[in-house]
């Protein structure tokens, strides 16, 4: 690990959606993804509508959501083309390939039709990876909570992984990884260091410059703040000055 991070518009990033990530990063000056871990279309419609200018993506959990509808989906479109950011389904896919393609494909919420980025674990191998088409892919190489068994050795392997397969743009995890591919990291809260569920949370300023993390991921914080908008405003600034900093 190099302490001098490269700056995005200098990472060398192939796939078209890791390149619209690091576009609307520079355009909006934000590397925030806020996670709407919230259960009803309206709560979820709302919450886009207030974070959508100070975000480059809007993390997902469909299948958290009461009323999900494809009308969901085509408002929540309709907003993300208006405030440019992408629709990132955190589905946490964790099977062979053929049920991953159903999972992905079919059921309720057909994410392949809607969804620019969805998050998989490796844990399958590579070629079950392939089975994401159109879609950026961000494997899950280390995870945020207490006690996880994503150790040192899983690890290297599941970056291996992720390194060979070309439909994979990044990767969670809460360290450094190599510059060809894009980090995102939850696990971000300015005034709370965890939950009781096993949640640990960093602060901006400590994923930017020890992790050199180009993406990172909040929930609560701004979700269950008194003003998201305020929050995802102050999450936004905090991150994007904590990037700059990191580059010097
Ligand atoms: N998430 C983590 N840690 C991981 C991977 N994913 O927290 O290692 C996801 C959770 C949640 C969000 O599924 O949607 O990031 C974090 O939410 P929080 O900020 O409210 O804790």
């Amino acid at each position: 690990p190099q302490m001098k991070r490269i700056p995005l518009e200098g990472k060398k990033i192939q796939h078209p959606i890791g390149k619209k990530l690091i576009e609307f990063a520079l355009k909006k000056k934000s590397n925030l993804i806020a996670s709407a871990d919230v259960i009803t279309s309206s709560e979820l419609l709302k919450l886009a509508e207030e974070v959508g200018d100070h975000v480059v993506a809007l993390k997902l959990h469909t299948d958290i959501i009461k009323d999900f509808s494809f009308d969901l989906i085509d408002k929540l479109k309709v907003i993300a083309k208006e405030k440019e950011f992408l629709l990132f389904e955190d589905r946490k896919f964790a099977d062979i390939g053929n049920t991953q393609e159903l999972q992905f494909k079919e059921g309720v919420y057909k994410i392949a039709d809607w969804a620019d980025m969805v998050t998989a674990h490796p844990i399958a191998g590579e070629e079950s990876l392939q089975v994401f088409e159109h879609v950026g892919v961000v494997a899950i190489v280390e995870m945020s909570s207490k006690g996880t068994l994503t150790d040192d050795y899983y690890i290297t392997k599941a970056l291996n992984v992720a390194e060979n397969s070309s439909n994979v743009l990044g990767v969670v995890a809460q360290r450094q990884v190599a510059d060809e591919l894009l980090l995102f990291t939850p696990g971000v809260n300015l005034s709370s260091k965890g939950d009781t569920k096993g949640q640990q949370y960093n602060t901006p300023e400590r994923v930017f410059k020890a992790y050199h993390t180009d993406f990172m991921i909040v929930g609560r914080g701004i979700y269950q703040s008194v003003n998201a908008k305020e929050s995802a405003i102050e999450y936004q600034t905090a991150g994007w000055n904590a990037y700059l900093e990191s580059l010097n």
